[in-house]
């Protein structure tokens, strides 16, 4: 049996409004695209783009989640602060990586859609493109249904299924933490991850309203090009949701 890994992202007047990815058996590839196609909303334009897996790593579990709500952003990020120094990262480093998402951390102004990758000791941004980013991709739930119903039954989303699994994805490649959340102006809930802590889902880390958000990898600089190799070329299927 042959797998595929199916990506799909969606744009309309040149803004991306949709994405979504999926690794599948090949008998599944039919369901999984007509799936995918009624994503998106509005689009002018949708990129399908299918691959065959040529090496697939299966991992038992995904990173422990938890959840954590404050009455205030200042508290909620003065948390992920803490949780990412708990986690090696320095504190003036956590402060230059939470800085840069608030301002959507594209050096041209706004959002990027892919990663920041940043230099642990020292702050320094790593990654070659710095519009772009990097992105974790190839990453997916073997049996993702069932793992929608658990986390519905904890009044979570796909959107949680979506980041966790990809958080977990970065961690297995070798990021140290990540800090991330939504650009979508209504999406308030955002997450520190790091080995030791798990999936850390901290709300409000910005006002209502706000459309900047992003995320960046802490990384140590001597490990980048494998960690970004990893991130990019490993085709990973997450077994099951750790307890
Ligand atoms: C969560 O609810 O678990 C946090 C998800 C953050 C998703 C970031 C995004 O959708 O861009």
């Amino acid at each position: 049996m042959s797998f595929l890994s199916v990506r799909m992202r969606a744009s309309l007047k040149g803004k991306h409004v949709s994405g979504a990815e999926r690794i599948v058996k090949d008998k599944e590839l039919e369901e999984t695209l007509s799936q995918l196609v009624k994503r998106p909303s509005d689009y002018d334009q949708m990129v399908i783009t299918i691959e065959k897996v040529r090496k697939l790593r299966r991992v038992e579990e995904s990173l422990k989640l938890s959840s954590f709500n404050f009455n205030s952003v200042s508290e909620a990020r003065q948390f992920a602060l803490r949780k990412l120094k708990e986690s090696g990262v320095p504190e003036s480093v956590a402060l230059k990586g939470l800085n840069l998402i608030s301002r959507g951390a594209n050096p041209r102004g706004g959002i990027m859609r892919g990663a920041v990758l940043m230099d642990i000791e020292t702050g320094n941004r790593l990654e070659k493109d710095s519009e772009r980013g990097v992105r974790t991709v190839r990453i997916d739930w073997e049996n993702r249904r069932e793992i929608l119903e658990i986390l519905r039954k904890r009044g979570l989303t796909e959107r949680t299924a979506d980041a966790l699994a990809l958080a977990t994805k970065n961690i297995i490649c070798g990021v140290v933490a990540e800090l991330c959340w939504s650009d979508d102006p209504q999406y308030l809930t955002g997450y520190v991850a790091s080995r030791t802590l798990g999936y850390v889902r901290i709300t409000p880390l910005k006002e209502k309203g706000d459309p900047l958000g992003g995320r960046i990898y802490f990384v140590r600089r001597e490990k980048l090009l494998e960690i970004v190799k990893c991130l990019e070329e490993e085709a990973i299927l997450l077994k099951r949701l750790q307890d």
